[in-house]
């Protein structure tokens, strides 16, 4: 998806405080059964119990539970998952008549076995779309499929996921919308009203959220207040906008995120951190006189671009754990508007960030290890809230 896009730095969003997801889980120590105190065991989730929710994008092995070392992990500090890609079109809709379920009835079942807040990803998305899907053209043809997607995957998991990312990466980055598929044979962006219109028939219950990228970019963000605007004039409901925040120890600005944070929320809707993970490796895009080009493997095994192969020094550890106190430190302060935030994977090892833009580099976006234990970053955003 992203040979399409040009952007310069990808930078690339209720938790309902109502789901019983968000419960403390209180673990009581048999001195503290004398005195009669409960205590809530250190962990993220249990950390950030009254702020937000704390989430994470699993991979295919993790619903599975086959990879055991890091459902421990999952269990221990998530109280929300999101499936990373097996709920994309491509993946549950394959082709015309055929569904598969496989992976995300287990994904739900994982979901309620831990008590967690599920979201559904994503309903409408122009990347990782069915090859059958990009072959229509023909609008009515478009909004009988787009409905029967909708009923059919929503349908199936009424009341059993809380939360939808309804339309997915609507806008290019100057706010305009994105001649995707969907807008281009729409001729227009009213796909989103029949998206969030159907999705709401299907699941009242459920939360609908706009999910995108760079919304920290003042000009994106004004294609976001047009979107969510234009719903909201119409009486369709949208309970929030998601910022992915793939970010990178060098920006984007807090200032401008924190700008995006309160301009999202004015529209009366949450702010969510749907795909948080922080780079520190150098991407190509960013080299003196470089230009955007359609595919990196040229500097695939180059290390140069992959500085950190044989593990990270002093100086850029010290970054991203800095990087990641700011950006916590301001979720804390706007803790009324966000009710969600969810790292996208869980250990490093296992980060997409790893192949993208170069495949086969070392990185280090995550709380966790390559060998699933917590890093010291993990500990100083814990600390914030001791
Ligand atoms: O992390 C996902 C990666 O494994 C897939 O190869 C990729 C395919 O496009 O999608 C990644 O997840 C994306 C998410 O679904 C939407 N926002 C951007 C994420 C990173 O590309």
């Amino acid at each position: 998806m992203f040979k399409k896009i040009t952007f310069s730095f990808i930078l690339i969003s209720t938790c309902f405080l109502a789901c019983n997801s968000s419960k403390k889980e209180t673990v009581v120590s048999e001195s503290d059964t004398k005195k009669n105190i409960p205590q809530t065991k250190p962990s993220l989730k249990n950390n950030f119990n009254n702020d937000f929710l704390i989430g994470a994008a699993l991979n295919t092995s993790q619903i599975k539970e086959t990879d055991t070392n890091a459902v421990t992990l999952i269990a221990k500090e998530f109280n929300s998952i999101t499936p990373e890609n097996d709920m994309k079109w491509e993946q549950i809709h394959p082709k015309e008549n055929e569904y598969f379920f496989d992976v995300a009835d287990a994904y739900v079942v994982f979901g309620k076995k831990h008590n967690m807040h599920i979201v559904g990803h994503t309903l409408l998305w122009h990347s990782q779309l069915a090859p059958w899907v990009n072959e229509i053209k023909d609008k009515k043809k478009l909004e009988h499929h787009i409905e029967k997607h909708i009923n059919t995957v929503v349908g199936r998991y009424k009341g059993k996921i809380h939360s939808w990312d309804v339309v997915n990466e609507a806008l290019n980055e100057d706010g305009s919308p994105r001649e995707s598929l969907f807008y281009n044979v729409f001729g227009n962006e009213s796909y989103l009203e029949l998206a969030f219109r159907l999705a709401e028939k299907v699941d009242p219950e459920a939360q609908l959220i706009y999910n995108d990228y760079n919304l920290w970019k003042p000009e994106k963000r004004k294609g976001v207040i047009r979107i969510v605007e234009n719903l909201k004039s119409k009486g369709i409901k949208i309970d929030a906008v998601g910022m992915q925040a793939h970010w990178s120890v060098e920006g984007p600005s807090i200032e401008d995120i924190e700008n995006s944070i309160i301009a999202y929320s004015e529209l009366g809707v949450k702010v969510m951190f749907t795909e948080l993970d922080v780079t520190a490796l150098p991407n190509p895009w960013e080299l003196n006189g470089a230009a955007v080009e359609q595919s990196y493997e040229r500097y695939e095994g180059d290390l140069k671009m992959d500085p950190y192969r044989n593990g990270l020094t002093d100086e850029a550890k010290e970054k991203i754990t800095k990087r990641y106190e700011d950006i916590f430190k301001l979720f804390l302060k706007h803790r009324d508007k966000i009710s969600r935030v969810t790292f996208w994977g869980v250990t490093d090892g296992q980060s997409w960030l790893n192949n993208w833009p170069i495949k086969g580099r070392t990185n280090y976006p995550l709380l966790f290890d390559r060998a699933f234990q917590p890093k010291e970053v993990y500990h100083n955003v814990l600390a914030l809230k001791q």
